[in-house]
């Protein structure tokens, strides 16, 4: 299993190249590797097994930061209103198109490869059409499709696209953002009213 130890931190080469696409079919080997990022995820965001494996909560990691150079990335989330559940494993992601509008999380961002609080905001496109190839763990198959991320999913999307093109969060922080609208997250509560 993956645990902190196996993310690579800022400053690491690694984390400033340009990823590789991927020869597919699949082998076996990348597959694994692909499971081994959700389930990072997954445990990552269990009260209980992030304590037991001291993970940092993670809604999103790129192959990149486990030092694998590949264009390759996992997310593993529900959207700003609790409503939905995300859990891909994206192969050669690629944004088609993008809305002109943008967005950014309201505290700003943070990164498993980064141990340090970074001030400034984000910007992002709002909304992002993706054309990837996702692979599924239950079935073992692989199908190309288009994704339409908006809000939260297109922030983390954006996050995770970068780190295949060897770009940081903090390379693109600003002070403020004038007339840009953050992400607005619902409360539990009020994602628990009928
Ligand atoms: O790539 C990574 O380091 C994983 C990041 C992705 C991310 C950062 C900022 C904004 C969106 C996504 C981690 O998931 S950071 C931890 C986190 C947890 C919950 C919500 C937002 C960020
Ligand atoms: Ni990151």
């Amino acid at each position: 299993m993956l645990t902190m130890k196996d993310i690579i931190r800022e400053g690491h080469p690694t984390l400033e190249r340009k990823a590789k696409e991927i020869q597919l079919p699949l082998d076996e080997k990348t597959k694994e590797t692909l499971k081994d990022m959700r389930t990072f995820l997954i445990q990552s965001q269990d009260p209980e097994l992030s304590e037991k494996y001291q993970l940092r909560p993670g809604v999103g990691l790129a192959a990149p930061q486990i030092n694998l150079p590949i264009r390759m990335l996992a997310i593993y989330t529900e959207d700003e209103n609790f409503e939905t559940l995300h859990d891909y494993l994206m192969v050669n992601p690629r944004i088609v198109s993008h809305s002109e509008l943008k967005t950014y999380m309201p505290g700003g961002e943070g990164c498993l490869s980064v141990d340090r609080d970074v001030e400034g905001l984000v910007p992002r496109h709002k909304k992002v059409t993706v054309k990837t190839h996702l692979y599924d763990v239950e079935t073992d198959t692989l199908k190309e499709v288009t994704l339409r991320l908006k809000g939260f999913l297109s922030i983390v999307f954006q996050h995770e696209l970068d780190h295949l093109n060897g770009i940081m969060f903090y390379d693109k922080v600003k002070p403020t953002l004038e007339g840009v609208t953050p992400v607005k997250f619902k409360t539990i509560e009020e994602s628990e009213e009928a």
